[in-house]
């Protein structure tokens, strides 16, 4: 691989790949509207705002994968969620489409389908229930994978990802928890399979619990190999068990699916 762009470089999961993928492809572009300091080697560093559609035309040009992480990554108002997520993400998918058509990995997020009780084990035909705008925004960036391959044949896999953080955070994320190296292994499957076409994956480890089937896509060959249980006891001892019927516990989103919705004053 010639070029990978990485947009949203500067966030939490953007600075551990652009540790862990250095060298993966011969250049590194990476791109974010926060600051990114100097570009090392192997790298180019290209700031920009994603809802700019000129300047996302100029910084897709010559990659050949894309991985989409850039963009409002919780909830937010109705106005940041539109710039930097639905703006943000069309502007990628169509500059992909006038440059070569690289294969893009997006971001998506559980909260995508957050509205399925936990006792629902959803898999690639599962409808989304978004639990927050920002979910909303994943719908729509998924939508946008799926026109973009019918339409023009641009491969991508739109991961709805879990919990990506180096430990599960809360009783939760025993199950949404997706390590930095499966993730890794996962962007590398993308890359190096033979089709993607546009697939759905649930970007969880193998975790002891689990509330999602990717058998529909295992012709990727992604194989996650991390397993959150050896968390367990720490987290719950942190986290007293909570209420069942607790909105935050019955539905996969948790607290993004019991929190109020942003534009209310109160
Ligand atoms: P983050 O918030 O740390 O990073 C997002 C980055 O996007 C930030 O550096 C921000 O400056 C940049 N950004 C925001 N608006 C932008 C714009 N208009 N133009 C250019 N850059 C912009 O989030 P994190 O945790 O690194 O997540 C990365 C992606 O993965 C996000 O799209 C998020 O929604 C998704 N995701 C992450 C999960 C996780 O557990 N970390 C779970 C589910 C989805
Ligand atoms: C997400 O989509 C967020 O980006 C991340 O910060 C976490 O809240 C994660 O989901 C989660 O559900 O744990």
């Amino acid at each position: 691989m010639q070029r990978l762009l990485l947009t949203g470089a500067a966030g939490g999961l953007g600075q551990m790949l652009r540790r862990e993928l250095a060298g993966y492809g011969q250049t590194l572009r990476l791109s974010d509207i926060a600051d990114l300091g100097e570009a090392g080697p192997g790298e180019e560093v290209v700031p920009c705002d994603l809802a700019d559609a000129e300047a996302v035309m100029k910084l897709v040009e010559g990659c050949d994968y894309i991985v989409h992480l850039g963009g409002k990554s919780i909830e937010g108002t109705f106005e940041e969620i539109l710039q930097s997520n639905i703006r943000g993400t069309y502007n990628v998918f169509e500059a992909a489409r006038q440059h070569g058509k690289p294969r893009i990995l997006f971001a998506s997020s559980n909260h995508a389908i957050g509205f399925h009780e936990r006792e629902t084990r959803l898999d690639g035909n599962s409808l989304q229930r978004p639990d927050s705008l920002y979910g909303v925004s994943k719908c729509f960036g998924e939508a946008l994978g799926c026109y973009y391959y019918n339409k023009f044949g641009l491969e991508n896999v739109c991961v709805r990802i879990g919990s990506c953080f180096p430990e599960p955070k809360d009783r939760r994320m025993l199950a949404t928890w997706l390590s930095g190296e499966d993730f890794i292994r996962l962007i590398k499957r993308v890359a190096e399979a033979t089709r993607i076409g546009h697939t759905i994956v649930y970007g969880a480890s193998n975790n002891q619990e689990q509330w999602w089937d990717n058998s529909h896509a295992a012709f990727l060959g992604w194989v996650p190999q991390d397993i959150s249980e050896q968390f367990r006891a720490k987290v719950e001892t942190a986290h007293p068990r909570q209420d069942p019927e607790d909105t935050a516990v019955r539905y996969q989103g948790g607290g993004f699916a019991a929190a109020r919705h942003f534009e209310d004053k109160s």
